[in-house]
């Protein structure tokens, strides 16, 4: 097995003891949203935290504040998808996506816009989907919308960075911390876990991994298997015919019916759990405003599932608490400071956003190496080569239902560009100032693997995934990172400068590059945080 190794050892510390058992299909979810829409009326009401937003770090700053005896309201601009549309089914299909799949558009933007050289976008109707695919002039960034964030769509990579690689990702953060007691709770609160290897050398599904070990250690490079939070049980039970399918059926970027623990089924089910907690989605906070005396008014637009504003909605709280993801928090701070409404936060805002170097590409294989038809769209693997080349790149599957002969990989490089986000007055919208160009670093990284494999197996680069004749995925992210960086937005715990009681515990804080996939080191980071927050502020 030389050339290979498991990838954050940290997971095996995972326990189910936060798990919330018997919910791996969505009724969880929706069980867990029922009491969420008997409070979405929440105009004019005051609690004592709220918190922007449902993704990781909203998650777990709702757990343990009400572990904590606080009340606390979460705010979410995306639906809590717990009802079955016509097919019976809550999340849409990836091969056929329809209403459900993307956020507020009438036609698709898939991250693989094209396939043998033919576009594969089609029209929807304009409804407020799961996916959102949200433009800026230099970017696209893929986000997760609805109760859970991009818990809902991601492909539930749960990589802890190696541990030498730490102090270059948040330097201002004790390591030993980290690693000994918040990424071991982070893993054991997402409910993270191994794939059987015994299973996954014989699983048909994992034939296009397989392929993808064989490339990268002929050519000398390091393939390490990385955790992940889909239930890996589940999954062998899909591959037998014993369970419904999900990862197996191509199920993941517009979210899995089954076998993904999201985190409504992990820490939105256990903060729910504890009487606590109130969720009202489909509300768009616009506004955090201090009030003389103390504390914030919160304003909110409720939406329809059309993106219509049906309601203006304000609260108040004593405490708020940023979650909206490193583009949400990022854009609401940057339009409060320049508008008025929060002038004293830092120079800090807006800064030090990048795309944690994504950037894809797909290699075309020989006939001899077939990858599958059927492909579980939940990645286990990656080839690292972050010390020499500056790139992690993960063996991404590409479940399209037929054979490819494709290999695919999302890379995540040590690209040091850095994006800032500005309020445009004229077109009152907050504007990024990432240049598609910045990406070339990417690429140079990325190639330091694929060209070496592509000469060694005598292969070539597919050029029909991201267009015609395009051979990188230079357009995107998954992964944005920054824009209220820790220590510099805000202080060493994610408190805002200036105002005391509102705090940032997303993705914002970190400042654009995590080395690997990023929502482990978000949830770990925020449990951290939060730790200091109840024993000192509250
Ligand atoms: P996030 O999870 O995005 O949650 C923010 C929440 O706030 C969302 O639910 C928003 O709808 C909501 N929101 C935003 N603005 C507002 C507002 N104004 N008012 C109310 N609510 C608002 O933030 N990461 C991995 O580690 N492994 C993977 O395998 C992986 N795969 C991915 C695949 C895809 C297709 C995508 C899109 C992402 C993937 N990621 C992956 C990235 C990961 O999901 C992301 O880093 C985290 O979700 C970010 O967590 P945050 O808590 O920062």
């Amino acid at each position: 097995m030389a050339g290979y190794a498991r990838y954050g050892n940290e997971s095996k510390s995972v326990s189910r003891r936060h798990f919330i058992a018997g919910t791996s299909s969505i009724l969880g979810l929706g069980a867990l949203t029922g009491r969420a829409a008997a409070t979405s009326s929440a105009n004019e009401t005051h609690v004592r935290a709220l918190v922007i937003g449902t993704g990781y770090g909203g998650a777990v700053a709702a757990l343990r504040l009400a572990q904590a005896g606080v009340d606390v309201h979460m705010l979410e601009m995306g639906m809590s998808w717990d009802a079955a549309g016509p097919d019976g089914k809550v999340f849409t299909k990836m091969l056929n996506p329809d209403y459900r799949a993307f956020w507020l558009r009438t036609r698709t933007k898939q991250p693989l816009s094209n396939f043998l050289g033919f576009p594969i976008d089609r029209d929807v109707p304009r409804y407020t989907g799961i996916l959102d695919a949200e433009d800026f002039a230099g970017i696209t960034v893929y986000q997760g919308r609805g109760v859970g964030g991009g818990s809902l769509v991601n492909g539930g990579m749960a990589v802890t960075p190696r541990r030498e690689r730490f102090s270059a990702v948040l330097p201002s953060v004790n390591v030993d911390e980290m690693y000994d007691v918040y990424y071991p709770r982070a893993n054991a609160g997402l409910g993270v876990n191994n794939v059987d290897l015994a299973w996954w050398e014989a699983a048909e599904c994992y034939r296009f991994a397989r392929v993808g070990r064989k490339h990268a250690t002929r050519s000398g490079f390091q393939f390490v298997f990385v955790p992940n939070v889909y239930d890996f049980e589940y999954m062998k039970r899909e591959a037998a015919g014993t369970a419904t399918k999900s990862a197996l059926d191509s199920e993941v970027i517009y979210g899995n019916n089954y076998g993904k623990r999201t985190l409504g089924q992990t820490y939105l089910a256990a903060a729910l759990a504890t009487g606590r907690v109130a969720i009202s989605p489909l509300h768009e906070v616009t506004s955090v405003a201090p009030i003389a005396g103390g504390g914030y008014t919160i304003t909110a637009n409720r939406l329809d599932t059309g993106g219509q504003v049906v309601e203006h909605v304000t609260m108040t709280a004593d405490k708020v608490f940023f979650a909206a993801g490193s583009v949400g928090t990022s854009k609401l701070l940057t339009k409060l400071k320049a508008t008025g409404v929060l002038p004293a936060t830092n120079a800090e805002i807006g800064k030090g956003w990048g795309d944690n170097g994504n950037v894809m590409c797909g290699r075309a294989n020989h006939m001899w190496d077939p990858t599958g038809k059927v492909q579980a769209s939940m990645p286990t693997a990656g080839i690292d080569n972050w010390d020499a080349g500056g790139a992690f790149a993960e063996v991404a599957p590409l479940p399209a239902g037929i054979e490819t002969y494709a290999s695919l990989y999302l890379s995540i490089t040590k690209n040091p560009n850095r994006a800032e986000f500005t309020w445009n007055a004229a077109t009152g919208r907050v504007d990024l100032s990432w240049q598609t160009a910045w990406k070339q670093p990417a690429i140079a990284a990325a190639r330091t693997i694929f060209d070496k494999i592509n000469a060694r197996e005598g292969t070539i680069y597919r050029t029909d995934l991201f267009g015609t004749y395009k051979i990188w995925g230079d357009h995107l992210t998954y992964h944005p990172l920054g824009g209220a960086v820790l220590n510099r937005a805000t202080d060493n715990y994610g408190r805002l400068h200036g105002y005391p009681g509102l705090y940032v515990i997303d993705g914002a804080l970190i400042p654009g590059n995590t080395s690997v996939n990023p929502f482990v080191t978000i949830t770990a980071l925020a449990e951290r945080n939060i730790e200091k927050i109840v024993a000192t502020d509250l």
